[in-house]
């Protein structure tokens, strides 16, 4: 009882100097009367800025559980919550050690409670409904409606702030070419602690390009998928018209064609379907796939060579259960188990894999069905800004036993038909991908996509590094030197902006220090997850008018979804069964696979 008298003599004394903190805000804010005073992002806590007048402001702060001038001060359960949470760090820290402890809890009711737990805070921080867009920086109609805009989780920095970050920071913004050179490029290959290798590199490439498709043609924000979402748009075309030009028409089945025996992707000339190629590539190795860019790596053309095979593989077992269904029938029922296929292995391998986490992940929609949840999803540009992992990449690529350049290997689908699936994929899963995280780990080759992303979020006017970081409830970095341990680069960006206010999302997200033996750092974890965890149950797939047998045909349908992992993606469809994995094989399993080829 002393104590709890303790807690509420200290609730009421932090209040008093938490809304006096407001106050101070307001009026440093109101006196600046030229300037708009929303450039001082004052409001805290989601609290939403308003301008009355031109130097006013007021903050909304409806449903943040704050009040005060600057939503600044919690209300009493606010509090006892912020009491009881564990910081990011110490919860990332416990899921990530004590392994003997996860290993008992994971075989228990315990997983499913930690499991909802990690879905439902993580979804809890995306509005859904979707808020703004580039074009829009408060609500408004077009702004939920029009789904040609990427959504956005914070307005655009006012277009009338004094400086190009809001009030902080210099008045020009680093030149992205200065930046991308000094804090981005490779020096040394820097390989992931965590052993990812390049068959998650490519995973993520596939996997993510079929709801991230920037218009790069027009300015704001604009994106070519409309599915903002898994919708495997990538292995079935974005337009109604490009899906009928890669269907066989019978079966359910997608086109194809038989090399050596092997089904791989048809050629462009046996569909007509728009693809990205150099005029001189020879017309047989031009593949024709979902994507429209998707014959420029080999890796992506062995996903969609994969999960081509997947689909084809999986209307015949439809068929034999259901002889009755249409072509149309079989094809439509096998992509929605093609969808549930990808979410699961997403959520209980690739995501799996990026936690580092001993509680193992489960995809298991019932377990938000008691939740307050929405299913829908909006692909915000945030999320596209911070996924972009080329820092993954390696310097060259080893295949068989062959060390293939970037030139050797770009649009270069021979070498998929030449070697195979089985060999790519063993080749793949065996070489170390890079770090993400850190800075200076990005190919020379892939420098420009780092220009672009600036040059484009700067188009945008995305906010600064750590309003994003309030906004995922992060302390904001005081220091460049807290941001980062790379004191060269401390300097170099502290003399570039001037203030680590000013700071920019993207190279915030991308250069801040990793985590120990992590692949990235804390903000990549604490803002990327929300946006994946709420797109991947957000799918209508998940929803409890969907989630069930015969939404996949059947009780086989459904089984195929509930489990499928990456190696019978690969073992059920090619002859034998490399190894495949998103980490590179520990020095074990290399024993191990050495000592069964002796014994052959
Ligand atoms: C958690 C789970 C662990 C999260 C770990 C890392 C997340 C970091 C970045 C995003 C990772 C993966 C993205 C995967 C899927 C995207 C799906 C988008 C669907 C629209 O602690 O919460």
């Amino acid at each position: 009882m002393a104590a709890r008298g303790g807690s509420v003599v200290s609730y009421l004394l932090v209040m008093v100097m938490l809304s006096s903190l407001g106050r101070e805000e307001h009026r440093v804010a109101a006196d600046s009367r030229a300037v708009n005073p929303c450039c001082y992002y004052p409001c805290q806590n989601s609290g939403v800025c308003v301008r009355f007048g031109t130097d006013r402001y007021q903050c909304d702060c409806t449903q943040t559980g704050y009040y005060g001038d600057n939503c600044t001060v919690p209300e009493f359960e606010t509090w006892i919550c912020l009491m009881l949470k564990p910081s990011p760090s110490l919860a990332h820290y416990l899921l990530t050690h004590f392994q003997w402890f996860w290993d008992i809890l994971n075989d228990t009711f315990l997983r499913d409670t930690f499991m909802r737990l990690v879905l439902t805070v993580r979804s809890n921080l995306i509005p859904s409904p979707p808020t703004y867009n580039t074009q829009y920086g408060y609500l408004c109609w077009e702004s939920y409606y029009n789904v040609s805009y990427y959504t956005r989780l914070l307005p655009p920095v006012p277009g009338d702030c004094p400086l190009p970050m809001g009030t902080k920071g210099k008045l020009t913004l680093p030149d992205p070419k200065v930046l991308a050179e000094r804090f981005f490029k490779r020096k040394k290959f820097r390989p992931d602690p965590r052993g990812t290798n390049l068959m998650f590199a490519f995973m993520a490439q596939h996997f993510t390009h079929q709801f991230f498709k920037t218009k790069h043609e027009v300015k704001a924000g604009f994106t070519k998928a409309f599915g903002h979402g898994v919708d495997a748009s990538h292995i079935y075309g974005d337009t109604l018209e490009r899906q009928h030009q890669l269907r066989l028409h019978i079966d359910g089945k997608l086109k194809y064609q038989l090399l050596g025996g092997e089904v791989y992707p048809p050629t462009v000339s046996e569909t007509s379907v728009y693809m990205k190629y150099p005029e001189d590539l020879p017309s047989e190795q031009k593949l024709a796939i979902g994507h429209e860019l998707f014959g420029l790596l080999p890796g992506l053309s062995l996903y969609a060579t994969l999960w081509l095979r997947e689909h084809n593989r999986v209307c015949d077992i439809l068929r034999a259960e259901h002889p009755t269904w249409d072509d149309e029938q079989l094809f439509q029922t096998s992509r929605l188990i093609i969808i549930g296929e990808i979410i699961k292995i997403i959520i209980e391998e690739y995501v799996q894999h990026l936690s580092g986490y001993f509680l193992n992940l489960k995809f298991d929609p019932t377990l938000l069905f008691k939740e307050r949840f929405q299913y829908s999803n909006r692909i915000a540009l945030e999320f596209g800004q911070l996924y972009h992992w080329h820092p993954l990449m390696p310097d060259s690529f080893n295949i068989g036993h062959e060390e293939v350049s970037y030139s050797q290997f770009v649009y270069n689908t021979s070498l998929l038909t030449h070697f195979g699936v089985e060999t790519l994929v063993d080749s793949f899963s065996r070489q170390v991908a890079g770090q993400i995280g850190g800075g200076k780990n990005c190919p020379e080759a892939l420098l420009k996509v780092a220009e672009m992303t600036i040059r484009e979020s700067r188009q945008a006017r995305i906010q600064p590094f750590n309003e994003y970081r309030k906004k995922f409830n992060l302390k904001p970095y005081t220091s460049f030197s807290e941001f980062t341990d790379d004191s060269d680069m401390a300097k170099g960006l502290e003399d570039l902006y001037g203030d680590i206010d000013a700071l920019e999302f993207f190279p915030g997200v991308l250069l801040e220090k990793s985590r120990p033996n992590a692949i990235f750092g804390e903000s990549m974890v604490e803002m990327g997850a929300p946006f994946s965890l709420k797109g991947l149950l957000g799918n209508p797939l998940c929803s409890p008018g969907y989630w069930k047998p015969s939404t996949f045909g059947g009780e086989t349908g459904f089984q195929i979804v509930k489990s499928s992992t990456l190696q019978k993606l690969v073992c059920q469809n090619s002859r034998w069964c490399p190894y495949v994995h998103f980490r590179v094989p520990s020095k074990e399993q290399q024993a191990n696979s050495k000592k069964s080829l002796n014994e052959l």
